[in-house]
């Protein structure tokens, strides 16, 4: 498994930052990759604090229901398609670097609602970092991945590549049946993620292909006591375990893992919905519950989440695909099925730029602690 780590430096603000570049520049440079400016580094040389609180409203609180603006009726270039009846639609005709505010805040509604919004034939990887940064912005303030590769002088973009010269993001699933692995983008953060935005920069012509499960709908499947129990409940949710990976492995952690304990139902603050916020990735144990318990019951809701295909939506990328998704109300996975050593099945890559959103809250006012 080959991890391509060569060191540079570049200087940045007259102060030199040592850079790793976690792929292989020789082979980039040969075939004149358009995205060379995106390929995954590691900085590690910046590191941050603890995030600080801040003050979060939804843009979805002041959208327009009908969404007139961004799904105008009687609009024949604007197709909007659910990919299922229960999660997921899929855009065409509408560029996202060309929405207006009022446009962007039905865009958010709309996200929450259907828990995954996926874009075709997008500019959006063209626009430049800047414009690609601000729109993220616009829905909340960007995270800044505390161990994960990123794009080069900006953390902000969490970078996916999965190549022949970089199978990292492969490494932990060697051992593993399958590798799908659900989750909701850095659960453990105090404040976490709203929306999530990837851009894929290259794809493979088959395979790679993402999975999201709707959490509205696992909880509105489990019955009545079971309903009411977690209700009540919370469950840790921990940034340790990745913090620790990427230390054993010689990563860079750029800022000390935390955790949080968020309430197990918890509701969408523009819809109203009630969803799981449970997932296998980052969520340990459920609070006030003797260890068994707490095991099986996370053992049941981790395979409710990652077995019901009927609440579930399987996208396969395309040239200019951005899919955006709701953390607060979905589950999602990367799907690594192609062979990155076959040149026909090739390279995926792109840019993640991930929004945090509000302080959990959960039934009766439960909130998040830590
Ligand atoms: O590559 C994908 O499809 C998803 C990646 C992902 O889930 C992540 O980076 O958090
Ligand atoms: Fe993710």
């Amino acid at each position: 498994m080959s991890t391509t780590t060569t060191t540079v430096t570049a200087a940045e603000n007259g102060e030199p930052i040592t850079l790793t570049l976690a792929y292989d520049k020789e082979a980039h440079e040969k075939a004149h990759y358009k995205y060379a400016d995106y390929l995954p580094v590691y900085d590690e040389k910046t590191h941050f604090g603890p995030l600080q609180p801040f003050d979060f409203v939804d843009r979805g609180l002041v959208a327009n229901k009908e969404k007139p603006n961004l799904l105008p009726p009687n609009n024949p270039s604007i197709k909007a398609t659910k990919l299922t009846p229960v999660i997921g639609t899929e855009i065409r005709g509408l560029q996202l670097s060309q929405l207006s505010d009022q446009q962007k805040d039905e865009l958010a509604l709309l996200i929450a609602e259907r828990g995954v919004v996926v874009f075709r034939d997008q500019d959006f990887k063209d626009i430049g970092i800047e414009k690609q940064k601000a729109f993220g912005r616009y829905f909340g303030p960007l995270h800044i991945h505390p161990v994960g590769a990123h794009v080069k002088d900006h953390l902000e973009l969490h970078n996916i590549y999965l190549g022949p010269d970089n199978e990292y993001r492969n490494r932990n699933k060697s051992n593993k049946l399958t590798t799908v692995g659900y989750h909701s983008d850095v659960s453990y953060e105090h404040q976490p993620p709203g929306i999530t935005i990837l851009t894929l920069l290259s794809v493979p012509p088959t395979g790679g292909d993402t999975a999201w499960a709707s959490q509205t709908a696992a909880y509105a499947r489990l019955s009545q006591p079971i309903k009411t129990l977690l209700e009540g409940l919370r469950a840790e949710h921990s940034g340790f375990p990745q913090a620790e990976n990427a230390r054993r492995d010689g990563k860079f952690v750029r800022r000390e893992p935390i955790k949080s304990e968020h309430p197990i139902v918890r509701i969408h603050p523009a819809t109203g919905q009630k969803a799981l916020f449970v997932n296998p990735g980052f969520t340990k144990r459920i609070i006030g519950l003797k260890d068994e318990e707490s095991q099986a019951l996370l053992k049941l809701l981790f395979r409710h989440i990652s077995n019901g295909q009927d609440f579930q939506v399987r996208v396969k990328w395309e040239e200019g695909t951005v899919a955006l998704w709701d953390n607060r109300v979905t589950a999602h996975t990367a799907i690594s099925d192609y062979n990155v050593h076959n040149p026909q099945e090739g390279l995926r890559h792109g840019f993640r730029i991930t929004t945090l959103a509000d302080k959990p809250t959960g039934v009766n006012g439960l909130e998040s602690t830590w």
